[in-house]
C-alpha cells in the first residue's frame, strides 16, 4: 500500500457541517469529485448522510437518491469510488453502480448484514470507532482508556467481518476522530495512533474541518481549519496513519508527500 492514500470527500448532503449543501444537486458533486481526483485524491468518499453531531438519521429512499447516481458517474469516468454509509441498501446500490470501498461509520453495527455483503462483492471495507450513534455520542463521552477502548472496539469490529467471511486484508480501520470523543479524546488517539495501527491493518484517519481543530485555534470556522487539518494529518502520517480523508485534496496531498518523503516513508 502507498505510504499516503489521500480520500476526498463528497458529501451529497444538504446539512454536511463543512460543505453546507453546496453539493447537493448530482452534477456539482461529480464536478466536485472529479476536481478533487485531479488535485491527487486516488479515492472519492460519496455520503448522502450526514454525521455531524446530533444529525438525524436520512431516509433509505433518499439516501440512495442523493448517492446512487454520483458514484455511479464517478465511478465510470475511471475512479475509485467509496460509499459512506451504514444502509444495507445504500451499499448493496452503490457497490452495483461502481463503488469498491465501504466506509461504514458504525463498523457493521447499524445494519450487520453489510458484512456478508462486503465479503460476497469483494469490496473493501473501512469500519470505525463512534460511541453510539451520531444523535447522542457527543452527550458525554467517557472511556476507561480511549485509545485502549478504541482499539479493544475495532478488534472486535475486524474479528466480526472476518467471521462473516471477509478477508482480513480487505479491512481498513479508522479511530472514529470527533465521533463521541472529547477534545482531549481526539487529541489522545492522534498522540497514541501507533497503539491502533499496531493492530496491522491500514488506518484511515479524519481530522478535516472537525471542530475540536476549531476549539483548539481560538474558535476558527470549518472553512479556517485547513492549518489544523494539515498539521494533525502529518503528525497521524508519522505515527502510521495511511488514508486520509479529507475535504482540501490539493493542500493535503502536498503537505503528506513532503513529508512522506522527509520520513523516508
Ligand atoms: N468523518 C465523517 C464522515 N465519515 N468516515 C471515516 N472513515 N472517518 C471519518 O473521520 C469520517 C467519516 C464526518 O465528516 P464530514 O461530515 O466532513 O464528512
Amino acid at each position: 500500500m502507498d505510504p499516503v492514500t489521500v480520500m476526498g470527500i463528497v458529501n451529497v448532503t444538504p446539512d454536511s457541517f463543512s460543505d453546507g449543501g453546496l453539493f447537493l444537486e448530482a452534477d456539482a458533486a461529480v464536478e466536485h469529485g472529479e476536481r478533487l481526483a485531479a488535485e491527487g485524491a486516488a479515492i472519492l468518499d460519496v455520503g448522502g448522510e450526514s454525521t455531524r453531531p446530533g444529525a438525524e438519521p436520512v431516509p433509505e429512499r433518499e439516501e440512495l437518491r442523493r448517492v446512487v447516481p454520483v458514484v455511479g458517474r464517478l465511478a465510470r469516468s475511471g475512479h475509485r469510488v467509496s460509499i459512506d454509509t451504514t444502509k444495507l441498501a445504500v451499499a448493496r446500490a452503490a457497490l452495483a453502480a461502481g463503488a469498491t470501498l465501504v466506509n461504514d461509520v458504525s463498523a457493521f453495527r447499524f445494519a450487520p448484514d453489510l458484512a456478508g455483503l462486503v465479503a460476497d462483492s469483494g469490496a473493501r471495507c473501512c469500519l470505525m470507532h463512534m460511541l453510539g450513534e451520531p444523535r447522542s455520542m457527543q452527550a458525554d463521552p467517557r472511556y476507561e482508556d480511549v485509545v485502549a477502548d478504541v482499539k479493544a472496539f475495532l478488534e472486535r469490529r475486524l474479528a466480526f467481518a472476518i467471521g462473516e467471511g471477509v478477508p482480513e486484508e480487505r479491512v481498513w480501520l479508522d479511530p472514529g476522530i470527533g465521533f463521541g470523543k472529547t477534545v482531549d479524546h481526539n487529541l489522545e488517539l492522534l498522540r497514541r495512533l501507533d497503539e491502533i495501527v499496531a493492530i496491522g491493518r491500514p488506518v484511515v484517519i479524519g481530522t478535516s474541518r472537525k471542530s475540536f481543530l476549531g476549539r483548539l485555534s481560538g474558535g476558527k470556522p470549518e472553512r479556517e481549519r485547513l492549518p489544523g487539518t494539515i498539521a494533525t494529518n502529518v503528525l497521524a502520517l508519522e505515527r502510521g496513519a495511511s488514508v486520509f480523508r479529507v475535504h482540501d485534496v490539493a493542500p493535503l496531498v502536498d503537505a503528506l508527500t513532503v513529508s512522506a518523503a522527509t520520513l523516508s516513508l
